[in-house]
């Protein structure tokens, strides 16, 4: 049916972004059976690293008697620091109450320990379905990372994956330490050299075709510094010239390269340690346009880095860009990059994904980016519906689906000429 007004515009597009079931397509959480990797509860949530680092601007211990503190005493410090004695603006503490909201909690009554009670006496199995329901999640993708010594059993022994988690293969070991990585390799029986030649070029693609296959893994992914540049005279270059590159091409997968982060520029706050830095556009364009075969997803740090990107994706079919990544999510920057993304793409790319290490935080994270990305088209549908266009009830819906799901399986499926 035809949208001839903004009162039915809204009607319909409310309803289309409130429901959409999510396809979300890059995270850091696991199934119950990946045991300790897979995060959940208050304490999680509180703890989480943007949380410790913000409270670590306030408070003056040293950075080890924080780390000594049992996760409990973490959480209560943040939970005083950041809700209490401070009001919690920022996107991940508000991020908290948003969870404990939608779960159907109090946070007007600030008690902690009662919801500890409502977390402790979850089952984790219910809880996990409870997560995905409300935040209407139908599929999210893993991080899997093969170098992990906490994950890389849990393959070897042979789990059965909860369908609702997909794989991805992290490659960030190789890609970045490859002397460390090389020595592993070799420990797992690949007859791999120092010098990425021959046999090694060889048994390299076959310990990626390996984890590929034992996984089922819909991308391969690594994240890399601003620095990174393509071509480069290194082992980087030459491991994604000569082994990443032909083996996703092999598998028909798309490589996933998120580029601008600083690690560890304060490493005393481990995890929460990272900054971000411009990374060079030219280097995304230089592989997009030397392996035209090769599907990439590409999201970049910076909020310097986003123009350019767009334009880029502009100008190669083989990049599929996405997210608002890391310290992009947050409102201000998800409303500026999905007008520009929309005003210069159409919807030919990925709005969002959640980036999750805790499991509770899928409810936050697509409320808030749900509400963000459901205005900003209305803006659109509005700017067109001015011209006399008239959008229908199920091209809205066709949009919607494609932006927060189909865009990336139709991009997993695509085989280049
Ligand atoms: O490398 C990555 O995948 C990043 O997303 C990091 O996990 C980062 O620490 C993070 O949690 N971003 O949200
Ligand atoms: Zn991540």
């Amino acid at each position: 049916m035809a949208i001839r007004d903004e009162r039915y515009l809204k009607t319909v597009l409310d309803r289309a972004v409130s429901q959409v079931q999510i396809t979300d397509i890059h995270t850091h959480t696991y199934p119950a059976d990946f045991g300790k990797l897979l995060l959940w509860g208050i304490d999680e949530l509180l703890t989480y690293h943007y949380l410790a680092a913000e409270t670590l601007r306030w408070k003056d211990i040293p950075y080890d008697a924080y780390w000594a503190m049992t996760k409990r005493e973490q959480a209560d410090l943040i939970w005083q620091t950041l809700f209490i004695d401070n009001t919690p603006y920022s996107e991940s503490c508000r991020g908290v109450l948003t969870v404990l909201e939608k779960l159907g909690l109090d946070t007007a009554k600030r008690d902690l320990e009662s919801y500890r009670r409502y977390f402790a006496s979850m089952k984790v199995e219910d809880y996990i379905d409870k997560v995905f329901e409300t935040a209407g999640v139908k599929e999210l993708v893993m991080t899997n990372d093969p170098f992990d010594d906490l994950e890389r059993p849990v393959w070897e022994n042979g789990c059965k994956l909860d369908p609702r988690f997909k794989a991805a293969l992290r490659v960030d070991p190789l890609l970045n330490t490859w002397s460390e990585a090389g020595k592993r390799l070799r420990e797992w029986g690949y007859e791999v050299e120092a010098d990425i030649t021959g046999k090694t070029v060889e048994e390299v693609r076959r310990f990626l075709r390996d984890q590929i296959d034992l996984m089922g893994a819909l991308y391969l992914a690594v994240s890399l510094p601003p620095t990174f540049r393509y071509p480069e005279d290194s082992d980087r270059g030459r491991l994604i010239e000569n082994c990443i590159l032909p083996v996703c091409l092999e598998k028909g997968i798309p490589f996933a390269m998120m580029i601008g982060v600083k690690k560890l520029v304060n490493p005393e706050l481990r995890l929460a340690g990272d900054a971000v830095g411009k990374s060079d556009i030219d280097t995304v364009i230089n592989l997009c346009a030397a392996y035209p075969r090769n599907k990439f997803m590409v999201t970049l740090l910076a909020r310097e880095n986003q123009h350019e990107l767009c334009i880029a994706a502009r100008k190669f079919r083989n990049l599929m860009i996405f997210g608002c990544w890391w310290y992009l999510n947050n409102p201000s920057l998800i409303e500026e990059m999905t007008r520009m993304r929309l005003e210069l793409l159409g919807s030919s790319f990925i709005p969002q994904h959640s980036d999750a290490r805790v499991l509770d935080q899928l409810i936050y994270k697509w409320t808030h980016s749900r509400k963000i990305i459901g205005e900003v088209l209305f803006d659109k549908y509005s700017d067109l519906l001015a011209t006399g266009w008239l959008p229908e009830a199920s091209e809205i819906d066709r949009d919607v689906e494609k932006l927060f799901s189909g865009n990336f399986w139709t991009f997993l499926q695509r085989e280049l000429p």
